[in-house]
């Protein structure tokens, strides 16, 4: 399996984290991409020209099969591993774990639309009511998002692996001080970087 991504992406980091937990990594070369280069692969594999992407090789050239989004990969995962491991199989505690993790997919998405806002447009150009607006999806999540229980040494779920991409990422580009809005998480993002594998390494970096 290939994994286009990058080692700042927070999508690409859920997938990453996701292999970790199911003991896939090794079966998956993460393939460096870099989305603003019209020249590099991506925009043949994924139209969208989006990380993540996973191509998984075919019996014969032309039977490959891609997937996009992270949901969508990180459930393509969770299946190869027998399913129900990372998302419930069904019922509701499915709808809850999809709904947990649709809701930091949807920070992540907020986050990035505020790292784009500086990256793409010149200074005299930026939209600061374009950025509050996304912070603020941000920090409504955030408080609410309550104290949820991480036990320790388990499996994680979809949702709690994309909160700690989130927390991360937020981290990392600086859009909103998550502690400010959500100081219990510290206690849960640390239980959670101590039990999961593949956490320190999979931090986002430039
Ligand atoms: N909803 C997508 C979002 C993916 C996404 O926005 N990835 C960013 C990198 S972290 C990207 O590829 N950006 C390039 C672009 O938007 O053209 C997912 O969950 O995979």
């Amino acid at each position: 399996m290939i994994l286009y991504s990058a080692a700042a992406s927070p999508f690409g980091r859920m997938v990453k984290l996701t292999a970790q937990c199911l003991g896939q990594i090794d079966g998956i070369e993460v393939r460096a991409t870099n989305t603003g280069d019209p020249d590099d692969g991506i925009r043949e594999v994924n139209p969208l020209g989006k990380i993540p992407a996973l191509v998984i090789a075919g019996q014969d050239e032309g039977d490959a099969q891609t997937f996009y989004d992270s949901r969508v990969i990180v459930e393509y995962l969770d299946s190869l591993a027998g399913g129900g491991k990372v998302i419930p199989a069904s019922g509701p505690a499915r709808f809850e774990v999809l709904t947990r993790m649709a809701r930091m997919v949807g920070v992540l998405d907020a986050a990035i639309l505020v790292v784009y806002e500086g990256r793409f447009r010149p200074a005299d150009m930026r939209v600061e009511s374009f950025v509050e607006y996304q912070r603020d999806k941000i920090i409504r999540v955030l408080e609410r998002v309550g104290n949820p229980a991480y036990g320790n040494g388990a499996m994680p779920d979809a949702g709690e692996i994309t909160l700690a991409c989130a927390l991360d990422y937020l981290d990392f580009r600086q859009q909103v001080n998550w502690r400010d809005h959500a100081p219990q998480l510290q206690g849960w993002l640390a239980g959670f970087a101590d039990s999961v594998p593949g956490y320190e390494a999979t931090l986002p970096r430039d």
